[in-house]
């Protein structure tokens, strides 16, 4: 058994396919295969609470992704594994998410050139632990690094769509309708 959770959303001929599998479920069959467009790994499960938002975001765009705990620490063949094969798997992006000595998204990095965008955890030390070490990485191998916690694993799907959306009319259309509804909104907003 593995303490992992995943959650795939799948676009297939007939449209999109969502299923979702439990956590510490068996795995016996090594990496599972997909079309995902976007991967997002997390070091614990203790991480899904925050990072749920980046999958409900991906989600809410339609964008097929999946879900799936792997420790640059605990599970270090997992995550460098991962890595070598998300771009043959037809993966674009990958948000990877990390707390305290948060290393997950520069392991990724440093094994494929896809996009990888780190988001910190909140911490023993508020995430600012977590953001340092996603954030300072060494010239050559780059993470894109988003706010510690919940805004920033929904800002890591929308920046996730907006690297797919340059190659996807359809997907940029969407971003421009959510950009002009979140503005009404906060436009229309009333104060008690
Ligand atoms: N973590 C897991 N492996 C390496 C690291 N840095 C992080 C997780 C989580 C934190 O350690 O990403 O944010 C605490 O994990 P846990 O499993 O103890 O709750």
């Amino acid at each position: 058994m593995v303490s992992a959770g995943i959650h795939l959303i799948r676009e297939n001929d007939t449209g999109t396919e969502l299923a979702t599998f439990n956590f510490n479920m068996p795995r016996t069959k090594g990496l599972k295969t997909s079309k995902s467009l976007v991967a997002v790994v997390m070091g614990s499960k203790s991480d899904w609470d925050t990072m749920r938002a980046a999958a409900e975001t991906l989600e809410k765009f339609g964008v097929a992704h999946e879900a799936q705990v792997m420790s640059a620490h605990r599970t270090p063949g997992l995550a460098t594994q991962f890595a070598a094969n998300a771009d043959s798997r037809g993966v674009e992006v990958i948000i990877a998410a990390a707390g305290g000595a948060a290393h997950l998204a520069g392991v990724i990095a440093a094994h494929t050139t896809l996009p990888v965008l780190g988001v910190p955890m909140t911490s023993a030390l508020n995430g600012l632990d977590s953001l340092l070490s996603t954030v300072q990485m060494p010239g050559g191998i780059p993470v894109g690094t988003l706010a510690i916690g919940k805004a920033g694993a929904t800002n890591a799907a929308l920046l996730a769509i907006a690297i797919l959306a340059n190659s996807r009319p359809e997907l940029k259309k969407k971003l421009r309708d959510f950009r002009a509804e979140q503005e009404k909104k906060i436009r229309e907003a009333k104060l008690d």
